[in-house]
This record gives C-alpha cells, structure tokens and sequence, in this order.
C-alpha cells in the first residue's frame, strides 16, 4: 500500500507542520515528498514560536509546548480536547474554516495522524469535521519476525516464512538493504505497527549473538527503524548466560546468572536506549528454559524481567510450552491442555513487566480453534494475544485466506458470556501501574524479500489490517479491507474503481471460511501435511508425537475434552463456555469435532450429519475457488498486470490445493464410514 498517488489528496495542498523531534522530522519528510509530486508545498515551524505567514490548507502540530501556530483556526484552539488528553501516539482531527488541523501532543501522534489523513483522501480536505480524538486501544502493537540469521538446514532463512528470503537477514549476516527497510518502516508505521522482534524464537547459536557481539546489526536495525516510531526487540535464549557467558548455568535463581542478565541487558540498552525487550520461548518444542533447573516459568520470566525493568522494557514470554513428545497411545494427556496447566497457577507472580504471550487459541493456529481459556485464566497477569499474520496453516500465501474476520471474532469473544468482558478488554485493561498500562496485540509476521513483499499481493491485507484491528479493535473486517483497497489501488491508478473493490470483496470477504470449508472439519484441525503443513495429510499428524490426533475410526471423529468422559480441557473455561463446550447440544457447530467425538450419524445444528457436512464444505470450498479465480479474471487489463498475474498464478495453485484436499478427506471419511454422499456426487 501507499504508492505516490495514495498520497495526491494530501499531495495538492499548502501544509504546515509545526513540531519539533525525529518523528516530527518524518511527518515533514513525508509531506514534502508527497508535495513534491503532487505540485501542493510544505512549510515547517518550530516549538520556538515561529509562525509561518502563507495561507495554508493543513496544518499538522505538535501542541506541547505550545504556543500553536497562528495557521491553527482560534476555533480549533479554543475548544476542548474530545475525551482528555492524546496520549503518547494519539491525535485530533478536525476541520474548520477550510483548513484541516491534526493536533498531537507527541511526535508520534502526528505520524499517525499524517497516515490517517492519507487514508481518509479527499474526504480529509472537505467539508467540516468536528473535533475527533484518535487514540490507540492497544499501547503495543508488534510483529515478531521468525527470521534466522543464519539460513536453517530445514527452515530456511525464515521459519514459516512464505515470502522469500529475510528481510533483515541474509546468508548469516544482515540483508543490508536499507531503502527496504525504511519502506519496509513506514507501511508498518501506516498501519499502527510500532514494535518488532527482529529474530526467530528458535534462537539459533549465530542469532543468540546479537544479544552480544552481532549486536551491532541490532543497533543499525533500531536506528532505521525508529523514524517511524517502531522499537526493536530481540528474541534471546534462555541459555544465553551458558552459551554466550560461559557460565555453568543458566538457573534463573542463581546470582551470576542474574548479573549476567543484568550487565548485559545494560549494555543493550546504552547501545538502543529505545530497546523494547525480549521474547522468549522457554521449555517449548527443544528451547532451554527454567525446567532445566527444576524452577518454574515465574522464576524464568521474572529474571529476565529484573534484568530489563530499569531500562523501561518487557519481556514477552510465551505461553506455548507443552509435551511435544507424546505417546500417541496416551489418551489421557492433552496439548491444548497445556498452557493452561502451565500458567494459570503462577497468576499473580509475574513481574509487572512481564507480558505472557498467549497463542490465540490452545492448539496452534489452526483455521478454527476455540479462543485459548488462558486468557481469561490470569487476571494478575500482563498478558499479550498473539495471531499469525504469516498462513503457516491458512494457505501459505498461495491461498487467499483474507483472516480479519477471524481476528475480529476472537478479539470480540467474550470469555465469560456475551455481558462479559471481551478478549480485547483483557488485552487492554491490564494491571499495574505507569509504562506498561495499555495492552499488547502481537502477530508472526508475513514479509520477506518477495517484490509483493509477502508472496500472495492479497496476503498484504491481512498484515494492513493487523495493525488496525491493534488499533481499533472494534474496526469491522470489511470495513479494513476497504481502506487497504483504497491506499494500494488508489482509483486514479486503475482502470475501473468500482470493479476493484467488489472484486476484491468477492475474492477475500469470505475466504477464511472458504478455507476452513476445504480443510480439516468441524474444529478438528490439523490434518495437514506434516512436511511444511501445506497440503492435506488427513492421517499426518494421527500416529505422531505432536499431540494433535482426529481420532477417526469407522463410527466417529473428534476428540472428547469434556470433563465428563473426556481429557477435561472444557473445564478450563469460566462459565458459561465450560458448559457450552462440555454440551454435546449447545456446542457450537464449528467447534463441534475439537470438543467432542461423535459418530458420524450425528445431526448438527445446520441440520444435517456430521458426514454429509463434511461432503458438503469440501464440494462447496473448491466451488468456491473456481468462483474466486473467476472473478479475479474480470480484473484482467484493470489493474497493474504484475499484480494480476502473480494472484492469477496463485489462485490456479489454490484451485489444485484445494481439490486435493476435498479429494482426500471426502475419500477418507467415505472409505472410514462407508456413508455414501446423499447427493451422490463422485467420491474416489
Ligand atoms: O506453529 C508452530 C510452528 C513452529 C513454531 C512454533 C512456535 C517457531 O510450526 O515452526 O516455531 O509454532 O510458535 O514456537
């Protein structure tokens, strides 16, 4: 998004900024790059009180300390800010009097206000607005880079990463382009993003140095990175004081470890005196962590805590521990299960820095999970939700699987009942007191080298609108769309407009759902290709020592998690989830196969078995596609022809994905029950 005519509107007109400070430096810059090309002009005052005498159309203006410029209509300085102060990041919008007036009263503030503007176009510069206060509900909003430095023996240069190669990183050191970087800064910033761990959670040996002696590369990192108000963070081994230290060990209550912690945090941050902290994943698919010393995750977490808290950082620890080396015989232990069983104990222990980064559901990322009940397990607790904005499971951008929609419905979820507080309130209404206030929404990011820059051009909207929903969580998904349409195919840039816009509707409004058709059914998940977790593998996981099973057998599918025959995971919901769970009639059709295991006979809700729905999404998903691609084709000659043949391209892989998964889970369930399709349509 925000190619130069996205910015024509703003482009056209006689600006002011008024402001002093980096970010401040950024607004300018944009502003008069924008009107430079598009014949509008720029002046720029500073907090000294100078005044600019021209007549102007926009001002945008730093208002502490004051005095604001004369350009300011005295109508916009007298009236009162809308709902008390901006904050760090928040700004007011208004027009009066022919001129449009951002107010801010920190240089972030502004930047975001100058983006607002630009996706507002013209509407920004006519006719009145009242005076509106924009706030983010969120205070962090961060992407983690699952990128290795180092290019892995099996995962590459970028774990799960499904746009090319890193775009830090390249052949063991840094990728060096740093015009990418900043363009790279300031669609992120465009959307709200203002955080970004820059390495995989599996540290590997070279990555575990940055923390020391690569930390060079980190420090050029945050220095480009920071005219767009993004703070770096870095993801560390827990075994750092070992493998980096030379100690003994790395035991969380042993003194030289915490000294080591301490000096060498100190270091980070005299280097990066923004530093936003670390993220860890401890005694999680191999990673060291406190179990080693027989200390818990409290003790692990509020280590690294002590070491960071002087310096005004955090460290998000993450929530995904669990036994990934099960006995698929074992029927009683349960990896979604896990998290819970982990965490929800230590409430109240964690440091105040600590943010407990919660995987959205309890599994792992599955195109339908129940909402994680951690969540609403650690009310003492900071804790931070994270989605993946990278398709590991939803198509690796060679689908398109539009996911707000999913996003939104798990961030509006209420965990104790439709009055209740919802998963957004918990985000943001964390405890403690001072700089840590305000929540905290993470994603795995999707970016990479790929001239689209994710692979899938139709993947960008759904990093586009992982920032706003971290925003705004309340922003409707199609509502988001509309904008990421609006700033990456501005109309003056394509043939037809309208056409644009519904056919991307067409193509991406329901395209999580369809996903969800053609893959694993009813809630069940996995059920993919164990090499690379692209592809159907209905059975790849089911004799495994990963813990996520289907059960299938020639009467039934699912997994019992009730409390009443099953592994009791229904229980770990407040009520009344724990009921509607455990209730093989309340349950809600979606979820039905992870919650419960029923025969195939089973009437659902839709009212019909629980075969014949199998049957009938997997039909109606690739039907969907073949409707999709076709609809796509209308945009032949309308829009940028590299654009439209990179998607044309995709949708022809989504169409024989897609096939090859209904093929193979309508043929194993036909051959598992032996129920033919009611409708009689081939099934091999
Ligand atoms: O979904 C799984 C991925 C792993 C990943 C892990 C995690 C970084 O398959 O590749 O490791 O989750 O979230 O830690």
């Amino acid at each position: 998004w925000l190619p130069p005519q996205a910015w024509r509107p703003l482009g056209v007109r006689r600006v002011l900024v008024h402001g002093d400070g980096l970010l401040v430096d950024t607004v300018f810059a944009e502003v008069a790059q924008a009107c430079a090309a598009h014949g509008g002009r720029v002046d720029r005052t500073g907090t000294d009180g100078a005044s600019a005498v021209d007549p102007v159309d926009l001002v945008l203006a730093l208002r502490d300390p004051g005095p604001l410029p004369s350009a300011v209509p005295a109508a916009v300085t007298a009236g009162p800010t809308p709902d008390g102060p901006l904050g760090d990041e928040g700004f007011l919008l208004t027009r009066v009097d022919d001129v449009t007036v951002v107010l801010a009263d920190a240089p972030a503030g502004l930047l975001y206000g100058l983006f607002h503007l630009v996706r507002l176009g013209e509407a920004a510069h006519t006719g009145d607005h009242p005076a509106r206060a924009h706030r983010p509900a969120l205070r962090r909003r961060m992407l983690d880079h699952w990128d290795n430095v180092a290019v892995h023996p099996v995962m590459g240069q970028v774990e799960r990463g499904y746009a090319g190669g890193s775009i830090f990183w390249r052949d063991g050191g840094p990728r060096g382009d740093r015009d990418r970087l900043r363009a790279y800064a300031r669609l992120l910033a465009a959307c709200g993003v203002n955080a970004i761990s820059v390495n995989n959670v599996n540290v590997g040996l070279t990555e575990a140095r940055l923390l020391t002696d690569r930390l060079d590369d980190v420090v050029d990192l945050a220095d480009l990175l920071r005219p767009y108000g993004i703070r770096v963070h870095l993801s560390v081994t827990f075994a750092a004081p070992v493998v980096l230290g030379g100690l003994p060990t790395a035991d969380p209550l042993d003194d030289g470890v915490r000294d080591w912690w301490e000096s060498t945090t100190r270091r980070v941050h005299a280097r990066i005196p923004d530093f936003g902290g670390y993220v860890v994943k401890a005694d999680s698919e191999g990673q060291p962590g406190p179990f080693s010393y027989g200390r818990d995750h409290a003790d692990g977490a509020n280590l690294l805590a002590a070491a960071l808290a002087p310096h005004g950082a955090v460290v998000h620890w993450r929530a995904f521990v669990y036994d990934h080396r099960q006995d698929w015989r074992d029927r009683t232990t349960d990896r979604a299960r896990a998290a819970y069983d982990h965490f929800a104990p230590l409430d109240g222990r964690f440091a105040d820095n600590v943010v407990l980064q919660v995987k959205f559901g309890p599994v792992d990322f599955q195109p339908r999970e129940p909402v994680s009940p951690v969540i609403a397990a650690m009310p003492a607790t900071r804790v931070a939700v994270e989605l993946q904005v990278t398709q590991e499971y939803t198509g690796q951008q060679w689908h398109a699987c539009y996911l707000a929609p999913w996003w939104h419905e798990v961030l509006a979820f209420r965990p104790w009942g439709p009055a209740e507080r919802s998963v957004t309130d918990v985000l943001a209404d964390v405890p403690g007191p001072g700089p840590h206030r305000g929540g905290d929404l993470v994603a795995v990011a999707n970016v990479g080298d790929d001239p689209f820059w994710c692979g899938h051009p139709l993947a960008q909207a759904n990093l586009y609108a992982f920032g706003r929903l971290a925003w705004d969580p309340g922003l409707a998904a199609d509502a988001i769309l509309d904008e990421w349409i609006d700033l990456t195919f501005p109309a003056s840039t394509v043939g037809d407009p309208a056409l644009v816009r519904e056919t991307l509707h067409a193509v991406l409004d329901d395209s999580w759902r369809t996903y969800e058709r053609y893959t694993a059914p009813l809630g069940v998940g996995f059920m993919v290709n164990p090499a690379g977790h692209y592809g159907p593998g209905v059975d790849g996981y089911e004799y495994s020592r990963w813990g996520t099973y289907h059960f299938a057998d020639r009467d039934g599918v699912g997994v019992d998690r009730t409390c009443a025959t099953g592994t009791g995971f229904a229980g770990q919901y407040p009520p009344p989830w724990s009921q509607v769970y455990e209730s093989l009639e309340r349950c809600p059709d979606e979820l039905l196969l992870f919650f419960h295991h029923v025969p195939y006979s089973h009437v659902l809700h839709s009212g019909v078995t629980v075969i014949q729905h199998i049957y009938d999404t997997h039909f109606a998903g690739v039907a969907e596609v073949v409707a999709m691609r076709d609809r796509w084709t209308r945009l032949a000659g309308v829009i940028d022809q590299a654009v439209y043949d990179r998607v044309v391209e995709r949708f022809d892989e989504q169409l024989r994905c897609a096939t090859e998964w209904r093929d193979q889970v309508n043929t194993y369930f036909f051959r598992k029950s032996g129920v033919p399709d009611a409708r009689g349509r081939r099934i091999h």
